[in-house]
């Protein structure tokens, strides 16, 4: 996970140190950092660090590193290191959640939580992982299978719920899937579920039809989250999309799933600096216990560590 971003960012720190080493008599100038930006920029983006988040890192490494005194070259290493680590730290800590799944049982019951997001980015998965999560902690929860488009995407739900134990609601194909929601919310009131988790089917926000569609699914269901998946890495295509949604349905967080899958590290980082938006959780596998809150730390670990 990573490797790339963090290669490069090794590379970057003892270069800058190296570069900086002969000038240790006097304090670091802008033009010595000029020199050296095209420089950084290029290994950042080059690790796919999106443009403008690189320029962000590099220009808070700048205003930090002018007017210091360069000492022995791994003091200047590490002082490098700490204000990398301070930017990509201060970026991360932007996603930070102030919201949590538990507490939405507080105002609602059952608390209804609506997953979307464009094709195969992992949401059934991530629902199973978010119902088991929830079921071991010992609340009731049901899902609903409101996927009624493409075809065995009712079974790969229905296999989820039985190897995790959780009840399952189903709706026929072709039906649709705001009658499917109404029936199951219908039925979680009466049978007093905490949560109930809506699958949906995958749709390119662009596709005005599918849109409308999940417009009515959030109308019927009134959910208290809705959550969109994001795949890690989609990079760039990934901000598109949580704009997208955000204008056309609202989101209020994101998941960002397939991070072991993101061997570079550059994609998710532009992901989390760019999306504006809370992210609940990271999915970092295929097994149910993948999914790990999300934290700046966990991040910055996996780059810097
Ligand atoms: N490596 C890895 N794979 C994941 C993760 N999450 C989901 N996947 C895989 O991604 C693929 C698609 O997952 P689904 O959960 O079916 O995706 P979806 O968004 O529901 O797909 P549609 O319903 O077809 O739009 C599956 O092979 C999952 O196992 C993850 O965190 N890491
Ligand atoms: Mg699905």
């Amino acid at each position: 996970m990573f490797g790339k971003l963090k290669n490069a960012l090794e590379k970057t720190f003892s270069k800058i140190s190296q570069s900086l080493e002969p000038i240790k008599s006097r304090e670091i100038t802008k033009k010595d950092i000029d020199k050296l930006y095209d420089e950084i920029l290029f290994s950042l983006v080059e690790a796919d660090v999106a443009y403008d988040v690189a320029e962000k890192i590099i220009d808070h490494l700048s205003k930090k590193l002018i007017g210091q005194k360069i000492g022995r070259l791994e003091k200047t290493e590490r002082f490098i290191k700490n204000e990398f680590s301070k930017i990509l730290y201060e970026i991360l800590k932007n996603g930070e959640p102030d919201i949590d799944l538990e507490s939405l049982t507080k105002k609602s019951k059952p608390a209804k939580i609506l997953v979307m997001g464009v094709n195969g980015v992992g949401k059934t998965t991530t629902i199973a992982k978010l119902a088991k999560h929830l079921s071991d902690k010992g609340y009731k929860v049901m899902v609903v299978a409101a996927d009624t488009f493409r075809a065995g995407a009712q079974e790969q739900l229905k296999i989820h719920c039985k190897n995790i134990g959780v009840p399952i609601f189903q709706g026929k194909y072709g039906s649709d899937p705001g009658a499917v929601v109404h029936d199951a919310l219908k039925h979680a009131e009466k049978t007093g579920y905490d949560f109930v988790i809506i699958d949906t089917a995958g749709r390119q926000h662009t596709d005005i039809d599918l849109m409308n569609e999940i417009k009515k699914v959030v109308k019927v269901a009134r959910p208290d989250i809705k959550i969109l998946i994001l795949d890690a890495l989609t990079g760039n295509d990934a901000i598109i999309q949580a704009e997208e949604f955000n204008k056309n349905i609202g989101v209020d967080a994101v998941i960002l799933t397939k991070l072991d899958a993101d061997a570079s590290g550059g994609p998710a980082l532009s992901i989390i600096a760019g999306i504006q938006k809370p992210i609940l959780y990271l999915g970092v596998g295929q097994r149910y216990d993948d999914l790990v809150p999300y934290s700046a730390e966990y991040i910055l670990n996996k780059i810097l560590s």
